[in-house]
């Protein structure tokens, strides 16, 4: 029996790197579970496993270690059933364009709030500055303020001109990453600029966005040159929140979690409920009105608002 941890995950295989560093394929045998949640892949990258028999080509993993975290999202058209997108991860880079492919708040929001639920910092990386038209910078500004104001940290970068490139490396020293967004945001081609040495393979400029072709198709993980990890996972359209309490999801918008104790009511679910704390930060642009509205999408249907946009 081995330790080591999944790199890569075709659905039927599991690569595995072991403590001491080799690199072999397994499969997978008996049941592992999240308590109550059912999930399309029962093992993830990112996972710790325990490997039976590494050395005779038929290797097979037998236990997961206990998960620090993860990020889970509803998958596919059967809604039942969830996605583990990655575990044991330190943060997230969600990177999103305005434009080739556009970026709605809710999509963001859904997933910013599945960070938070297990406390993983995000960061948002808002690529292709170097091709803006003026509406999407337009739209580019109303997002940074927005999510600048709620306390994430935003970087304008360009994956293709090297626009704020170091600064992303340093934030991903030493770390394990993942990187999580729509098909065609240049995720793979931000990888590769942050590490020379990946080359990943990347979509057509022609066959970017639109099609729903999705040039990465398994998530993996990949050793950084400077030292780090990093996710690079394939692009989801939709990104349906998962095992999340209404009770407690106004915990899981940073800029309102501080001030949820202090509304009239202790069960107070900031709706309707005189002398709410967050309703009157609203009302003073302390909080904005977007993510107030994304807030309360989420709390009245969590399905509808996901099964409008077909995932992937
Ligand atoms: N103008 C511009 N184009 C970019 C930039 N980054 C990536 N692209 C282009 O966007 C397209 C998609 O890039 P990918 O890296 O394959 O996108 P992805 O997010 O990995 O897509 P999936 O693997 O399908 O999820 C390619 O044609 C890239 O050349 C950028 O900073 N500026
Ligand atoms: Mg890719
Ligand atoms: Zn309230």
């Amino acid at each position: 029996m081995e330790e080591g941890v999944v790199i890569r995950s075709t659905g039927s295989w599991y690569t595995v790197r072991l403590v001491h560093g080799t690199i072999i394929d397994c499969r997978i045998k008996g049941q592992f579970r999240i308590k109550g949640i059912r999930t399309t892949n029962p093992v993830a990258v990112g996972d710790r496993v325990r490997v039976k028999d590494p050395k005779t080509g038929n290797a097979i993993i037998s236990d997961i270690l206990p998960r620090n975290n993860y990020i889970i999202r509803k998958s596919v058209n059967l809604s039942k059933e969830s996605h583990i997108i990655a575990s044991n991860i330190d943060q997230t880079f969600l990177i999103v364009t305005v434009e080739n492919p556009g970026i709605t708040t809710g999509f963001i929001d859904r997933f910013l709030v599945t960070a938070e639920a297990y406390r993983i910092p995000s960061l948002i990386l808002f690529n292709k500055v170097d091709a803006c038209s003026e509406k999407g910078r337009k739209r580019l500004d109303f997002l940074l303020e927005n999510y600048t104001k709620a306390g994430y940290r935003c970087f304008e970068v360009s994956a293709v001109r090297g626009d704020k490139i170091e600064e992303v490396r340093d934030f991903m020293k030493g770390k394990s990453t993942l990187f999580s967004g729509h098909s065609g945001v240049g995720k793979s081609t931000l990888a590769n600029a942050v590490d020379n040495n990946l080359n990943l393979r990347v979509g057509e400029i022609s066959e970017a966005h639109s099609k729903g072709r999705h040039t990465t198709t398994f998530a993996e993980m990949f050793e950084l040159e400077f030292g780090g990890f990093l996710i690079d996972t394939p692009g989801v359209k939709g990104f349906g929140i998962v095992d999340i309490e209404k009770e407690e999801l106004a915990h899981y918008f940073a800029e309102m979690r501080p001030h949820v104790g202090h509304c009239k009511f202790n069960n107070c679910m900031h709706i309707n409920e005189p002398k709410c704390v967050i309703k009157e930060m609203v009302a003073e642009g302390e909080i904005s009105e977007e993510r107030y509205r994304n807030y309360l999408n989420m709390y009245y249907d969590d399905d509808q608002n996901y099964r409008t946009s077909d995932y992937k």
